[in-house]
C-alpha cells in the first residue's frame, strides 16, 4: 500500500504534460485523492488511490472490439443499474447500450408503472418508488445460460425481481419479509431450481418495534425463492451481516460472504475483528429441515435457524458452515469447474480459496481454505476465463489483477507468486465480469471492469460524474490484458452478466396471449358503460386509435384497453393522456390497459408518443369529460 509520502509525490506531478492550455480545466489533484475515500469509512486507506503512473498505452488496444455500423454484437451484457432501479442491456464488444429495463421504478417510455398490470405489480411489491439493483443473474440449465430469465435484487427495499428475456420486461417482483436490504442475488445451479436473495442489514425479527436498541438480537436472513411462482420458499436466519453470494454448481451449496461478524452498528466497531464469515449453506439439509417442520413461521414464511448455536448446526451435518475468512470479505464466486468458492478480502489484500468438497471432510470449516494469495489492495470481486485464471478487482489500487487459481492453492499463504499480471483501470473498480464467467464454460475473451469513478476520463458534466465501464480483452495470455474501451455509465452499475447472443431468443412482436388484457382485433372496438364505469376497448395502428372521440362524465372510472394491431416489428404506439399522468405503450400485438378516474371536466388530447409514421403527430383522439350534474 503506498504511504502518504508517495501520494504527495504523485500529487506534485500534477498537470498536463505540456504547457498548452488544457481544453477543459483539469480537476484539482486533491479530487483524485479523494477518490480513495470511496473506500468508505476506512479513511486510512484513502491515500492508496493514485491516478498517476496509470494506464500506460501499451495496455490499450482500441481497434479490437470494433463492431461496424449495422453489425451485431457477439454478446449481451446485463448490467445492474444501481439506484436507478433498472437493468441495462449492452452489446459486447461494442459496449453500445441497447436497452434499459425498468424494474423497481416507473418508466414512461415503456409505460412501466403506468399501465394497470405493471402499476399493480409495483404496488403489490410494496409500492416503493425506487430500488437499488446490483446483481443481474441469468437462468441456467445444466450450468449454461438458457435464455429464459434474469433475476435481480433490490438492495434498498428488500425485494427480488424476475425479468422475462423473451420480452426483456420485468414480470414478477416479490417483497421479501423479515429482511432489510437484499444484496446478493443468484441461483442454485445447475438448473436454477431456487433463486436466492442475500439479506444484508441485520434487524430485529420480526421488525415490529421490539428490540429496537438491542443490536445483539438483530439477525439477517438468506431467502430462497421459487423461480416459477416467484414466492418465498424458505429463509435461513444467520449470525452477522451478509453481503454477496454465489451458488455452487452441483445443486447443493450456496455461499454468502459477510462482514460485521462483530454484530455492531457503527463502522468502526464493524471492522474490529480480523476475520469474518463466509457462510456455506447446505441447501439440501435446509430443505430437509423445512420438510421436517424444523422451522418457525415468521412473516408468513418458514424460517430455519442457521445461527451458530442452532441445534441444526450441531453435529457433523450443520446446515450452515461458518468459514472464517480474512476481514470483511466482499465478493464470492464459484469457479467454473465448481471446485472452489473464492471470497475477496476487501479490507485484506488476500482472496480466500475454499475447496468446496473439503467442507464435508474437515471438522473446522476454516481448514477448507486451501489457498490465500495476496493479490493487491481492496480485492472486491472475482471472475473467471475458464483457463484456470481468476481476475479480481482491486478497488483501492484501481487495478484488475489476473492470477492463477491452482498456483494459489500450491503457494504459501499470503504469497504474491500466483499473480500473473495487473492492469490499471479508471478508477476504483467494484465488480468485474468476464463473458459467461458464472457458467461452467466461460469464453475467456472479454471482461468488463465496472469502475465506480471516472474522474477525468470524460468531458465534465457537472459535479456528478458518470461511472466508467471498461472493456478489457483477456483472450491472449501471452499479450496480456488489453484495455479496449471506456464507456460512461449513469449511476450506478454494480454486477453484470454476459451471455452469448445466440442463447437468447427475444420476441420480435408480442404473442397476444401473453398480455394480461384481452386483445382487441380490428373492427372489434367497443365502449361499454355501466354504473359510472366506462370501458373503452380500442385498436391502435398507424395513424389512428379505434375512436377519434371518447366522451365520459366527470367522476367516471374509465378503463382504456388498447391493442396495437400492427404486425410489423419495431412499430410501437402509446396512449398518452396529458394532465391525467398517463402514458401506456403498446408494442406490436401487445394490449395494454389503464384505469383512472376522469375527475376533471374538459377536453384532453390523447396522443401517441412514439414517432410511428409521417402522420404520427396526427395520431390522436379526444377525451371529452362532461361536467357532472
Ligand atoms: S456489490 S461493488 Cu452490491 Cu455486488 Cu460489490
Ligand atoms: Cu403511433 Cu405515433
Amino acid at each position: 500500500m503506498s504511504d502518504a509520502n508517495t501520494a504527495n509525490e504523485r500529487r506534485s506531478n500534477d498537470g498536463p504534460a505540456d504547457d498548452r492550455e488544457p481544453l477543459f480545466p483539469r480537476l484539482p489533484r486533491r479530487d483524485f485523492v479523494k477518490a480513495g475515500m470511496a473506500a468508505g469509512a476506512i479513511g486510512s486507506l484513502a491515500g492508496c488511490t493514485s491516478v498517476l503512473d496509470r494506464g500506460s498505452d501499451d495496455d490499450v488496444n482500441s481497434s479490437r472490439g470494433d463492431v461496424p455500423p449495422g453489425e451485431h454484437d457477439e454478446y449481451y451484457a446485463f448490467l445492474g443499474g444501481g439506484h436507478s432501479g433498472e437493468v441495462r442491456v449492452y452489446g459486447l464488444p461494442s459496449m453500445r447500450q441497447l436497452m434499459r429495463i425498468p424494474v423497481f421504478g416507473r418508466e414512461s417510455a415503456r409505460g412501466y408503472g403506468y399501465d394497470d398490470e405493471t402499476r399493480t405489480m409495483l404496488e403489490e411489491a410494496g409500492g416503493y418508488s425506487w430500488g437499488d439493483v446490483h446483481h443481474p443473474r441469468l437462468s441456467q440449465t445444466d450450468n449454461d445460460y438458457d435464455g429464459r430469465f434474469a433475476y435481480v435484487n433490490d438492495k434498498a427495499n428488500g425485494r427480488m425481481a424476475r425479468i422475462d428475456l423473451t420480452y426483456f420486461e420485468t414480470d414478477a417482483i416479490v417483497d421479501i419479509p423479515n429482511t432489510q436490504g437484499v444484496h446478493g442475488a443468484c441461483a442454485r445451479l445447475p438448473d436454477t431450481d431456487l433463486v436466492f436473495g442475500v439479506g444484508e442489514f441485520r434487524v430485529p425479527m420480526p421488525n415490529d418495534g421490539r428490540d429496537l436498541d438491542d443490536p445483539g438480537s438483530y439477525t439477517s436472513v438468506l431467502t430462497a425463492i421459487d423461480p416459477d411462482s416467484w414466492d418465498v420458499a424458505w429463509q435461513v436466519l444467520v449470525d452477522g451481516n451478509m453481503d454477496n453470494g454465489d451458488g455452487g454448481k452441483n445443486g447443493r451449496w450456496f455461499f454468502a460472504t459477510g462482514y460485521n461478524s462483530e454484530e455492531a452498528v457503527s463502522p468502526s466497531e464493524m471492522t474490529g475483528s480480523d476475520t469474518d464469515y463466509l457462510k456455506a449453506f447446505d441447501t439440501l439439509l435446509i430443505e430437509d429441515a423445512v420438510e421436517n417442520g424444523d422451522y418457525e413461521e415468521i412473516g408468513g414464511v418458514p424460517v430455519v435457524d442457521g445461527r451458530r448455536d442452532s441445534p441444526l448446526n450441531r453435529g457433523d451435518e450443520p446446515i450452515v458452515h461458518y468459514v472464517d475468512v480474512s476481514k470483511s470479505p466482499h465478493g464470492v464466486s464459484v469457479t467454473p469447474d465448481g471446485k472452489y468458492a473464492i471470497a475477496s478480502g476487501k479490507l485484506d489484500p488476500t482472496c480466500s480459496v475454499v475447496d468446496i468438497e473439503r467442507l464435508d471432510e474437515v471438522d473446522d470449516p476454516t481448514e477448507a481454505i486451501v489457498g490465500r494469495p495476496s493479490v493487491g489492495n481492496g480485492p472486491l470481486h472475482t471472475a473467471y476465463d475458464g483457463r484456470g485464471h481468476a481476475y479480481t478487482t482491486l478497488f483501492i489500487d484501481s487495478q484488475v489483477v489476473k492470477w492463477d487459481i491452482e498456483a494459489a492453492v500450491e503457494a504459501e499463504e499470503g504469497s504474491e507468486d500466483p499473480v500473473i499480471e495487473k492492469i490499471d483501470v479508471h478508477y476504483n473498480p467494484g465488480h468485474l465480469i468476464a463473458s459467461e464467467s458464472y457458467t461452467a464454460e466461460p469464453q475467456g475473451d472479454w471482461l468488463i471492469s465496472l469502475n465506480k469513478l471516472s474522474k477525468d476520463r470524460f468531458l465534465p458534466v457537472g459535479p456528478m460524474h458518470p461511472e466508467n465501464d471498461q472493456l478489457i480483452y483477456i483472450g491472449d495470455d501471452e499479450e496480456g490484458m488489453q484495455l479496449v474501451k471506456d464507456t460512461p455509465a449513469y449511476a450506478e452499475p454494480h454486477d453484470a452478466s454476459i451471455v452469448k447472443a445466440d442463447k437468447l431468443d427475444p420476441a420480435a412482436v408480442y404473442d397476444p396471449a401473453d398480455s394480461d388484457a384481452e386483445f382487441v382485433a380490428a373492427g372489434e372496438d367497443d365502449i361499454t358503460r355501466e354504473d359510472g364505469r366506462v370501458h373503452v376497448r380500442m385498436t391502435s395502428v398507424r395513424n389512428e386509435f379505434g375512436y377519434p372521440d371518447v366522451t365520459v362524465t366527470e367522476g367516471d372510472e374509465v378503463t382504456f384497453t388498447v391493442s396495437n394491431i400492427e404486425e410489423t416489428s419495431d412499430m410501437l404506439h402509446s396512449l398518452a393522456i396529458p394532465e391525467y399522468d398517463i402514458n401506456i405503450k403498446m408494442a406490436p400485438q401487445e394490449t395494454s390497459e389503464v384505469t383512472f378516474t376522469a375527475d376533471r371536466p374538459g377536453v384532453y388530447w390523447m396522443y401517441c408518443a412514439y414517432f410511428c409514421s409521417a402522420l404520427h403527430l396526427e395520431m390522436r383522439a379526444r377525451l371529452l369529460v362532461e361536467p357532472s350534474g
